[in-house]
Order: C-alpha cells, then sequence, then structure tokens
C-alpha cells in the first residue's frame, strides 16, 4: 500500500444530512471535485445533499461554521494553487486551519477538499484525473466521521 492508495470504507450515509461548501477560485478545478462530492454522496445515499458556493478557499472557513449547525457533516473544496498567486501560503493556511477549527469548535465533522498545489496540472491530476478525486475522498472521509460521532464510540 502506497500513501495515495485509498483507504477503504463501506460509506453509509442513510440518515444524514450533508453540506458541501465549494469555492468558485479556480472553478474549472472545484467543479470537478464537486462532481466528485456528489458522486461519492449519491452512490452512500445520502439523505440531504445540500451545495453551497462561495468565492475562494479563504471564505470556506466562515460558510462551514454556519452550516455545522444545522448538517451532519460539512464537506468544504477548494483550490490554492501556487503558481497563481504570492499569498498562496496565506489563502492555503487560513483554509486548513480554519476548517479544522470549525469542527473543533462545532464538533460537526468538517472534511478538507482543499487541493494546495505548485501547478495547475498538479491539481487536475486530483480533480478527476490520475491521483482520483479529492473531492470525492472528502466527501466519503465526512460521512465517516458523522457515523463514528453518531455510533457513540467517542463517548459524548
Ligand atoms: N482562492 C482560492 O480558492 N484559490 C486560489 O488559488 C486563490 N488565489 O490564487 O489567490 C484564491 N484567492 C482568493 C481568496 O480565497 C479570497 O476569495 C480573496 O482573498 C478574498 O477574501
Amino acid at each position: 500500500m502506497t500513501s495515495d492508495d485509498p483507504i477503504q470504507f463501506n460509506a453509509d450515509a442513510r440518515g444524514l444530512r450533508i453540506a458541501i461548501v465549494v469555492a468558485r477560485f479556480n472553478s474549472g478545478i472545484t467543479e470537478m471535485l464537486l462532481q466528485g462530492a456528489q458522486e461519492a454522496l449519491t452512490k452512500a445515499y445520502a439523505s440531504e445533499i445540500a451545495v453551497f458556493h462561495v468565492p475562494g478557499a479563504f471564505e470556506l472557513p466562515l460558510a462551514a461554521r454556519s452550516l455545522a449547525k444545522s448538517y451532519d457533516a460539512v464537506v468544504a473544496l477548494g483550490a490554492v494553487i501556487r503558481g497563481e498567486t504570492p499569498h498562496f501560503d496565506y489563502v492555503a493556511g487560513a483554509a486548513a486551519h480554519g476548517l479544522q477549527q470549525v469542527a473543533l469548535e462545532t464538533g460537526t465533522p468538517v472534511s478538507f477538499g482543499v487541493l494546495t498545489t505548485n501547478t495547475l496540472a498538479e491539481a487536475e491530476a486530483r480533480a478527476g484525473g490520475v491521483h482520483g478525486n479529492k473531492g470525492h475522498d472528502a466527501a466519503l472521509t465526512a460521512v465517516e466521521m458523522a457515523v463514528l460521532l453518531k455510533s457513540g464510540k467517542f463517548g459524548k
């Protein structure tokens, strides 16, 4: 097994209401991530899949914080590409840190489907290309965490 191998998980999202929040910046990539996430959640029989758009990855945490109050899990999707911006580190760091903070503060799973790559080609490879679709993976992660938390295995 390599670090690129997907983790096998039998996703059963029946009864779960899942929000997907997706950045419009680099929409050629993020709409592919969205497609992957929707496919994964549909195949897992999610009871509700609600999609929301925000301008960029920097805006994902605030939207996720609001959505975390009324959904069982939030899937956050974006693409931050180093070649295109001198503030790559700020945008990518703020998205990662902010989304983790939302999950910890609210107790609602928030998955990190934000690509942080050096080039557009690297992003394409991870949005339905040779490295799979990270939106799909992020959706399954959100389902797995929501199921685990609801199971009570971790306590209350
Ligand atoms: N937002 C992204 O989602 N990806 C990027 O690569 C990016 N770049 O290159 O700057 C980006 N910038 C916009 C940012 O997310 C905010 O929308 C903007 O700064 C306004 O708050």
